[in-house]
């Protein structure tokens, strides 16, 4: 607005720019710049046939910075040739199978299938504002709600899997015993996928701003998206399914490399373990009950007063003993690293920090100084490459002299105490590769860089070892660098639906490698809320029970002495045996079913570090088509081929399973189930509600003690169906990186079931060798009473049993199997 009395003044002036007549365009080969009547740009850019980038550019403002969130440039992608046509009214782009189509009355866009099926349109479209004291203090973007349409995803939100109708907050958040309505939280994942008549598509908003999402609670047809700053950026995902969408938001926000198989044991932890007797206690505790674990955590009392990077030298006087005595028993030690360093001038890393000047500073150059554990603390820039350097090189000693195997970033949000705001000031300056920004925009990628700098520097040092590190916080993004667990839940059955629908929504959100505090991390859980929780755990990528114990009223609250000498009940334990029997039997056998099924799990790591695909995935990813599928949340897929129906109410030892289309055996009994309808199952204590998809061949590893020891029986069950059908399973060394250039073996079986026959195929490609020297073949659901067994021209025996039949072969690996 031009006023005309240059006398009158305000306190700032603001521009507000909106969607607008289409003054003029121009065509670019991967799409199309549009000018609006008041100056706003509008770049319309496909990476891919499925994939646009759309960002509006605001006069006067520099173009937008990098992205933490997208990897370098658009390399799994390659840009179709756009098509751009005019008529009288619209512009449009088309990449093929999408379709950008703008009016050009009002500059708003809709997004369409190739038949002209609109996905998404605007509703006010685009809202920028600009003040002339603070820059963009808002970019906003308002999209059509249809009344049958679905939204699934952003990330870590506890509350229902369906977005409609919630609204929602980004800004990453130390959410201590949070709830279900508890927002924000920890991580921001600007990504959502939808589902419309005309199709599945996702959006992602790459701005690293406080954001809020409202699927519709102001307006019931609006969908508004609103940024405190920054630039509007997002990406529309097109996709076959629900799956394809998840799998390409994926592939934009790059993918991590393949994590070391201890990293899918069981892992123990609590806050904390300490002094080394009561670590070592723990562990033995473990072998003597033969409870398969990979890996014990240290919590932040194994340093010396919480200084990063130092040992308790009374709790631990020989770090690398105790952990190598671990590592000789099967366990790894990962160990917390926190991103304050105590601000004291005696402190070595404190001291290198303040001349290598690697803390984050306020405007007036002043340290920006902040109470966390150690009191006064400062805090790395890990927004600044060489900051980041010399992060990584602080895990030498703990790494490659110590032994730690792993790490544990925590309170990365970053999280501060005694402020009401819970973290730094917005005026915080960050170095932000060379271009100087507020924390204001680096706040919601502060813990994702903090684990980029660990993991690059863990890689620097070891270059043949794969990572692994822990966060709290995370960005889109931030899956290439450490895997999340959910945070500071409690231990109530409310909390253990949270943590199914939490690693759900984290998974086809990007963030497959997740898991929850299992038995939750604030209060004791009764024992059969733990049992379910384990049992539930066992089919998160990480599978980790924590707890605070009875560390409760802070660090004090614990001793020494009473840590050795108090009973389970008073230290509030939360070990697999912590509740005694039947309680520690079921536990157990919860977990050694994980063991049982961690190459099936592998293999879908590896389908995920590959392409994208979500380890877990809701029903209404499974199948969107099925209108039941949309709106449940307790099943789920564990990899493609595991029906999943935890438990999660005291008592219940039958529920009514929602069974998606196809055939499901029931893994434990061998019993068919037909989908899609519900039906209710026995749901004893002993076990969780698990099927498997008819057709399948399931890889069950032999249960071990931890993933060091020698597997050397191979159990396939093959699950018939009528028709060909095809598994895949992915084996390597478990460790390095021999695997990215062909040090690793794919297995692909072809299950073919006849009437009065079934027949299998197994074509192994790649070089690693792998130890299997017998083999057993469990054959479930047979139509047929089976007479006899012939593997590659030999006849083998084979036997009755409970859930169906059974052969072994002593001689390993086959091409091809008859049984008629
Ligand atoms: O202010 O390190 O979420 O898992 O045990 C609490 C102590 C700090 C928060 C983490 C929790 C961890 C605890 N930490």
């Amino acid at each position: 607005m031009e006023e005309t009395d240059l006398s009158i003044r305000h306190d700032d002036l603001l521009t507000r720019y909106t969607s607008d007549r289409i003054a003029r365009h121009q065509t670019m080969p991967d799409g199309v710049r549009l000018i609006a009547a008041n100056q706003l740009t509008l770049d319309i850019r496909f990476l891919d046939p499925h994939l646009v980038r759309v960002s509006y550019h605001v006069p006067d403002m520099p173009p937008p910075p990098l992205s933490y969130a997208t990897t370098s440039g658009t390399e799994p992608f390659s840009a179709p040739e756009v098509v751009v046509r005019q008529s009288a009214k619209h512009i449009a782009a088309s990449g093929g199978p999408l379709n950008v189509v703008v009016e050009k009355e009002s500059g708003k866009i809709r997004m369409e299938n190739a038949e002209g099926g609109v996905l998404q349109d605007d509703r006010d479209g685009f809202l920028g504002i600009h003040s002339m004291c603070r820059g963009v203090t808002r970019v906003e973007i308002d999209r059509r709600m249809g009344p049958d349409e679905y939204y699934f995803g952003l990330g870590d939100k506890a509350g229902q899997l369906q977005l409609r109708g919630q609204k929602f907050e980004n800004w990453n958040t130390d959410a201590y015993a949070y709830g279900i309505g508890s927002d924000p939280l920890y991580r921001s994942i600007p990504f959502y996928c939808g589902l419309s008549e005309a199709g599945a598509w996702g959006m992602f908003i790459d701005n690293s701003y406080r954001t809020t999402f409202d699927f519709g609670t102001e307006e019931a047809d609006s969908l508004r998206i609103s940024a405190a700053g920054g630039e509007m950026v997002y990406y529309f995902i097109f996709g076959e399914d629900l799956c394809a969408v998840a799998r390409r938001y994926a592939l934009l926000t790059g993918l991590p490399d393949l994590p070391p198989i201890w990293a899918l044991g069981y892992h123990q932890c609590r806050w904390s373990y300490f002094p080394d007797d009561r670590v070592r206690e723990v562990a033995s505790q473990f072998r003597a009950l033969s409870i398969p674990c990979d890996a014990i955590y240290l919590d932040i009392d194994y340093m010396d007063e919480y200084r990063c990077f130092t040992w308790d030298q009374d709790r631990f006087p020989d770090p690398a003993g105790l952990v190598s005595e671990l590592r000789a028993d099967g366990f790894r030690t990962v160990v917390m690293i926190d991103p304050g360093i105590k601000q004291e001038s005696g402190y070595s890393i404190y001291k290198d920090g303040l001349e290598k000047d690697v803390f984050c500073r306020r405007p007036d150059g002043s340290l920006m100084v902040g109470p966390v554990w150690p009191g006064p603390c400062v805090f790395p820039d890990y927004t600044n490459p060489d900051v980041r350097q010399w992060w990584g090189r602080l895990y030498r000693q703990l790494y490659l002299e110590t032994g730690i195997s792993g790490f544990w970033n925590d309170m990365n949000e970053p999280a501060v105490f005694r402020l009401s705001s819970m973290t730094f000031p917005d005026d915080v300056m960050h170095h932000f590769e060379g271009q100087l920004v507020h924390h204001a925009r680096v706040h919601n990628v502060y813990g994702m860089q903090m684990t980029r700098a660990t993991t690059e520097g863990l890689l620097a040092l070891d270059p043949e070892r794969r990572p692994f590190v822990l966060t709290r916080a995370s960005f889109s993004g931030g899956l290439r660098y450490a895997a999340v667990w959910t945070g500071d839940n409690i231990s109530t059955w409310e909390h253990l639906a949270i943590a199914n629908r939490q690693c759900q929504r984290l998974s086809i959100s990007g963030f497959s490698f997740c898991g929850s505090d299992i038995g939750g991390f604030v209060d004791r859980p009764e024992p059969e809320l733990f049992v379910r929780w384990v049992q539930l755990g066992a089919f998160h990528p990480l599978f980790r029970t924590h707890s605070m114990g009875n560390h409760a009223s802070g660090a004090e609250a614990v001793d020494e002495e009473s840590l050795l000498t108090a009973q389970a009940d008073d230290r509030m334990d939360q070990e697999p045996w912590a509740f005694g029997e039947p309680w520690t039997a079921y536990a157990k056998a919860a977990i050694e079913l994980r063991y049982q099924l961690l190459g099936y799990l592998y293999s879908a790591f590896r389908e995920y570090v590959t392409s994208g695909q979500p380890i877990l995935t809701p029903l209404s990813f499974f199948d969107s088509a099925d209108p039941d599928c949309l709106l449940r949340e307790r099943e789920f897929l564990c990899g493609p081929d595991l029906l999943v129906s935890p438990v999660l109410n005291p008592g219940e030892r039958q529920q009514a399973v929602y069974f998606p289309r196809g055939r499901w055996y029931d893994f434990h009994t061998g019993a068919a189930v037909s989908g899609q309808g519900f039906k209710r199952v026995e749901a004893p204590i002993e076990a969780i509600p698990l099927y498997i998809r008819a057709g399948a061949v399931l890889p069950l590893w032999p249960v071990r003690q931890h993933t060091a020891e020698p597997a050397e029986e191979l159990t396939l069950r093959i699950c018939y169906a009528k028709g060909s059908q095809q598994s895949a399973w992915y084996e390597d060394a478990g460790e390095g990186f021999a695997y990215q250039k062909g040090g690793c073996l794919e297995n692909r079986m072809t299950q073919t079931g006849y009437s009065g026959a079934v027949e299998l195929s197994w074509h192994r490609k790649g070089v690693w060798k792998s130890n299997w020297k017998r083999i057993r073949l469990q054959f479930v659901g047979l139509p047929f009473q089976p007479r006899r067994l012939r593997i590659d021209g030999k006849y083998v025996l084979i036997e009755e049993t409970a859930t169906g039949w059974e052969a072994l072969l002593e001689t390993g690996v086959f091409s091809r199997c008859l049984l008629e």
